[in-house]
């Protein structure tokens, strides 16, 4: 009777561990296992900041925050429309994410070690190499920050911006006054409306939120760089798969553009015998199974989106209004003088 009655739970046990063995192989666990079932990818991303995350005017979310999470989704489901997007204010974005309201954050999010460690969350890499700059009217005839003691300061609440702002005032012993709004639209509004002396935000954010302006021509932006802002997607704490699948499709599009794989020559490159390419594309080895999705994975996002230079160049580059030139940048590949460094599918 003990015998048999140890040999049912055995068999029990038995069968579970095939059953789970069995259901592992075809689902995945945790946020990767919860997308795929719902079948799309929510992703935060700012409530409207031209070049990284903007609705166009036929109400379509574009930028290159935007591209990263389209390539999430051509990552898992081979499809890069299979994503929605929550417009979210600086304040809101991390509550929003750890409550599990998206799936992952693209929003123009600066990498401090605060967020990485006491929010219970994860970066997944850099998309965007900034530091935070400053704007004033070209009338105040300012041309460099120390100029600016006394002056009224417009910016967002809830995010470095502010902290680093009365970081620089109080380590040069200079009086201001902060004006701060939750809307990054009011800030503008403000700003524009004479309210405040200064803008500051990220430089990239002032490239962007200088297209709002009336008169964007009549305003200077001052030499300083006044912190260091590495921007990227972030996801929950304690979810490696998931995790994995966000680190791993920024790498992808920063490898492809390394190799010289594009949006153009990706299904010709297919066939290439470069080991590689071949590793990227998923024609050699089982990279995308190793982290729960199809291995043509990279593939699709490069198809589908693009690799990280195309992005840049369509979303924020020298060629689009925000000026962003990448030549000569921090942004630019490192085989190119800059910090873009993917480490390899090997
Ligand atoms: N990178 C900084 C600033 C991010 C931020 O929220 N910037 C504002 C000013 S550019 C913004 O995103 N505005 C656009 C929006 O909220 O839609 C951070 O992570 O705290």
């Amino acid at each position: 009777m003990k015998l048999r009655s140890a040999m049912g739970a055995l068999t029990a046990l038995g069968l579970a561990l095939s059953a789970t063995t069995a259901f592992s192989a075809a689902h995945n666990e945790g946020t990767l296992g919860a997308v795929e079932a719902k079948g799309s990818i929510q992703c935060g991303v700012s409530q409207g900041l031209p070049g990284f995350s903007n609705k166009d005017d036929a109400g379509n979310w574009t930028g290159i925050d935007v591209d990263y999470c389209r390539a999430v989704a051509a990552a898992v489901f081979g499809d890069s429309n299979a994503v929605k997007f929550t417009p979210l204010s600086a304040k809101e974005r991390f509550t929003a994410l750890s409550s599990g309201e998206v799936d992952i954050l693209s929003r123009n999010t600066t990498w401090t070690m605060t967020r990485d460690t006491q929010l219970g969350l994860n970066f997944a890499g850099v998309n965007y190499y900034d530091g935070q700059g400053m704007m004033v009217p070209t009338s105040l005839g300012v041309t460099n920050a120390m100029e600016l003691d006394g002056a009224s300061i417009c910016t967002n609440t809830g995010t470095t911006t502010e902290l680093n702002i009365t970081d620089f005032f109080r380590t040069n012993n200079m009086s201001f006054e902060l004006v701060a709004f939750e809307k990054a639209d009011e800030v503008v509004a403000a700003y524009d409306s004479g309210r405040c002396d200064v803008y500051t935000t990220d430089k990239s954010g002032i490239a962007a939120q200088r297209l709002k302006l009336a008169d964007p021509a009549a305003h200077t932006i001052l030499p300083e760089t006044i912190s260091k802002e590495p921007l990227g997607p972030v996801v929950r704490q304690g979810d490696d798969g998931w995790f994995n699948v966000a680190r791993w499709t920024l790498n992808c599009m920063i490898n492809a553009e390394e190799m010289g794989v594009s949006s153009a020559n990706v299904g010709e490159m297919m066939s290439s015998t470069n080991p590689g390419i071949a590793r990227l594309l998923g024609t050699e080895g089982t990279f995308g199974e190793n982290i729960g999705l199809a291995n043509n994975w990279c593939a699709n996002i490069i198809s589908m989106v693009g690799n990280y230079g195309e992005t840049y160049e369509a979303n924020v580059g020298a060629n689009t209004p925000l000026k962003l030139a990448r030549e000569g940048s921090v942004n630019a590949l490192w085989t190119n003088g800059g910090l873009m460094y993917a480490p390899p599918l090997r």
